[in-house]
């Protein structure tokens, strides 16, 4: 990331709104300091974790415990004592991703004052740590002997998992240890407490093994690689850890004793872990399964691992369980997790559209998959995927003054629907301001502001350029500098110019929308069949300063999705370029369902905007009624406010369709959005 400075316009707007306004609501988001937002109580409860600390140190101090019970989630105050934990269990988690903001965001962007924030921030999070190294408000303030003895559902393993990230990207951007060193003291009790203590468990939430990767390579301790390993292998062997520390026989147990949370196999008649991705040995699992964001972090620590050890088994679980998303469970705007039951997959093409749940963290985490995929077997499919959840599902997360989130992301939304029916309640048709169980605003935020880390990446020999988007990047005493120009809502146009220094390779990504381009080289053109193309990227060879500049066809297209997914049948969607499109009622009018592009749509792209010639099936309101009875011009007297009548085909009656991108609709107020249109 520090050799990345982001020019493009577009992005530069996201990365500084993010800079701006997101990080400084999210403190006081953190700080209960939100007029009608829900409450986050995630820094009194850090506070109150420090003052039961200091309070350890006084003599004769008695340790008071309040209970942890078991199918309790979310502690508030009507469930739980006044100074004791609030909120959700992994509360702790949503400041450790907004210094993980802060610290991407002072490499963009040095900030003292935000600086000395997060100091403050780091201060309080350090004082709620146990001597012994553990770090969790829930344990540490109701009752710290209980610790680690849930690990399915208590999520003290995904808080260390955020710590290691934040701690890491602010260390980076300060070199300042305090926070690191507070995650290597909890890193060391939890390999003591598992490795040496020969505990078999693992988290029942994932991203320990991935931040665990992360920090094996910033401090070079082999052990924290060997603790992420420790949890991949153990995952899904039997007995189910999850059962061991219940300490219930399988057979003993029922579907309601466990809750929802896992899954109910009714042809063996058996529990299945399959919600915790434990079902299985993780080099079994060819299936993405269970709970989204669970799964590809597990898959984006899998991949750390085979990466980093050179593990080809776990490498190839890797491979299968991507291609399984990218081909039967991805969404056009590059969501994933289809139901809101579990938050989690279904099956293969079940891609229902107003019901999607696609959280936005289940989005980003396919980008860290996908990334790092990507960096072990370079291939366009990774990267088209990562592009496709980047532009579209994570940045629809987040409105335009940075001020409130989406946690769902549907690709149809009709509120009159949602306010009407309960089932549908988890579907918010305007982006809420913050949640009780907010995960998803901060890690929006941790994303963008990293962004420079996704855009190229390097071997020894090759720079691969992933993301088409405008950067200064410093390539280094053995390669030189490059600085992308590219404005993908304006063009298809990117040049590269090299400043050469030694002999390298270039490497340019052909997206799967641009597959109609043009390359000039140092001012002459370069015919297809004299490009080097592997895996869906040209590689030049680099030798002195060179402008290479690539002229993407980007225009409007439909794109037609797999008839096998049941919910577009007779149905296509916008795009241009990465952007994914949608109708939405502010310009169309309601009903988005009576609408249809026309045979010759003749799309056209002007200031962000799609225009098409389309159709809207007339209803009553449009005919020659008669008490609903439809009398003149032909008409054959029937009625047609009646839900049920005589078949006849449907009369349009033509208007012009308008399409925005789907990152920024529900900027204008409620109303009805489409991505998918009738054809
Ligand atoms: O369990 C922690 C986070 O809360 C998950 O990643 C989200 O899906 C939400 O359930
Ligand atoms: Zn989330």
């Amino acid at each position: 990331m520090s050799k990345v400075k982001i020019t493009d316009e577009f992005w530069k707007a996201e990365q500084e709104l993010v800079r701006t306004e997101v990080i400084p609501y999210q403190w006081d988001a953190l700080n209960d300091n939100v007029k009608d937002a829900a409450p986050s109580y995630c820094m009194r409860n850090f506070r109150i974790a420090g003052e039961v600390n200091k309070k350890r140190k006084e003599a004769g101090y008695k340790e008071i415990k309040y209970p942890i019970p078991r199918d309790k989630w979310e502690f508030l105050p009507g469930n739980s004592e006044n100074d004791t934990f609030h909120g959700f269990v992994f509360q702790d988690t949503d400041v450790y991703k907004w210094l993980e903001a802060v610290g991407y965001s002072l490499m963009n962007h040095p900030d003292p004052e935000l600086e000395a924030t997060a100091d403050r921030a780091i201060d309080i999070i350090e004082s709620a740590q146990l001597d012994n190294g553990y770090l969790d408000t829930l344990y540490a303030i109701n009752d710290k002997d209980l610790i680690f003895t849930d690990l399915r559902d208590k999520h003290e393993l995904y808080c260390f998992g955020h710590l290691c990230e934040g701690a890491i990207a602010y260390y980076r951007a300060t070199g300042k240890r305090k926070i690191l060193d507070v995650t290597i003291r909890f890193a060391d009790f939890i390999y003591s407490w598992f490795v040496e203590g020969g505990i078999k468990g693992y988290p029942g939430h994932e991203i320990a093994e991935m931040a665990l990767a992360k920090l094996y390579k910033e401090t070079g301790n082999k052990k924290y690689l060997e603790l992420a390993r420790y949890f991949v292998d153990h995952r899904g062997e039997q007995p189910y850890y999850f059962d061991v520390e219940r300490a219930v026989p399988l057979g003993e147990r029922n579907k309601e004793q466990l809750g929802e949370v896992v899954f109910y196999d009714r042809e063996e008649k058996t529990l299945r872990y399959h919600y915790n991705q434990a079902h299985l040995p993780v080099r079994k699992q060819k299936e993405a399964v269970g709970h989204a964001v669970r799964g590809v972090y597990l898959y984006s620590g899998m991949a750390d691992i085979a990466a980093m050890s050179g593990d080809e088994s776990l490498k190839k679980a890797c491979e299968e369980l991507f291609d399984n998303i990218a081909d039967k469970k991805l969404y056009i705007t590059g969501g994933i997790g289809s139901s809101q039951a579990g938050e989690a997959f279904t099956a293969a093409y079940d891609l229902p559209n107003d019901m999607a749940y696609n959280e936005s963290c289940a989005a980003i985490g396919l980008i860290f998959f996908a990334y790092r995929m990507l960096n072990m077997d370079v291939n366009v499919k990774y990267a088209d995927v990562m592009e496709r959840a980047l532009y579209n599902c994570v940045l629809a997360g987040m409105a335009k003054d940075g001020k409130s989130f989406f946690y769902v992301n549907p690709l149809e939304v009709n509120p009159k629907r949602i306010h009407g029916d309960e089932r549908m309640g988890f579907v918010k048709p305007v982006r809420q301001k913050w949640f009780g169980c907010a995960c998803c605003p901060p890690n929006i935020a941790r994303l963008i502001s990293s962004l420079g880390d996704y855009i190229i990446s390097e071997d020894k020999d090759t720079v691969y350029t992933h993301l088409l988007i405008a950067s200064d990047i410093d390539l280094g005493d053995e390669k030189g500098s490059l600085h992308i120009n590219a404005e993908l809502t304006r063009d298809g146009r990117v040049e590269f110019d090299v400043k050469h220094r030694k002999d390298f390779k270039l490497a340019v990504r052909i997206p799967y929308w641009g597959r109609s381009f043009k390359v000039i080289r140092n001012g002459n053109p370069v015919e297809k069949n004299e490009l080097d193309i592997k895996a869906g990227y040209m590689y030049f060879d680099i030798s002195s300063d060179e402008k290479i500049v690539i002229d993407y066809e980007i225009k409007p297209v439909i794109v037609g999705c797999s008839p096998l997914v049941q919910e577009n049948t007779g149905k296509a969607a916008v795009m241009r370029g990465p952007f994914v499109y949608c109708l939405e009622e502010v310009d169309n009018g309601e009903n988005l369902h009576l609408l249809k592009l026309s045979d010759n749509p003749e799309l056209t792209y002007e200031n962000g905007v799609i225009t098409a010639n389309g159709m809207r099936v007339n209803t009553q309101a449009d005919s020659d009624m008669e008490g609903g009875r439809d009398t003149e011009n032909g008409g054959d007297g029937l009625y047609r406010d009646n839900l049920y009548n005589e078949y006849k085909p449907e009369t349009y009656k033509p208007v012009k369709l308008t399409f925005v991108p789907y990152y920024s609709w529900a900027n204008r107020g409620e109303n009805e959005m489409t991505v998918y249109v009738r054809v």
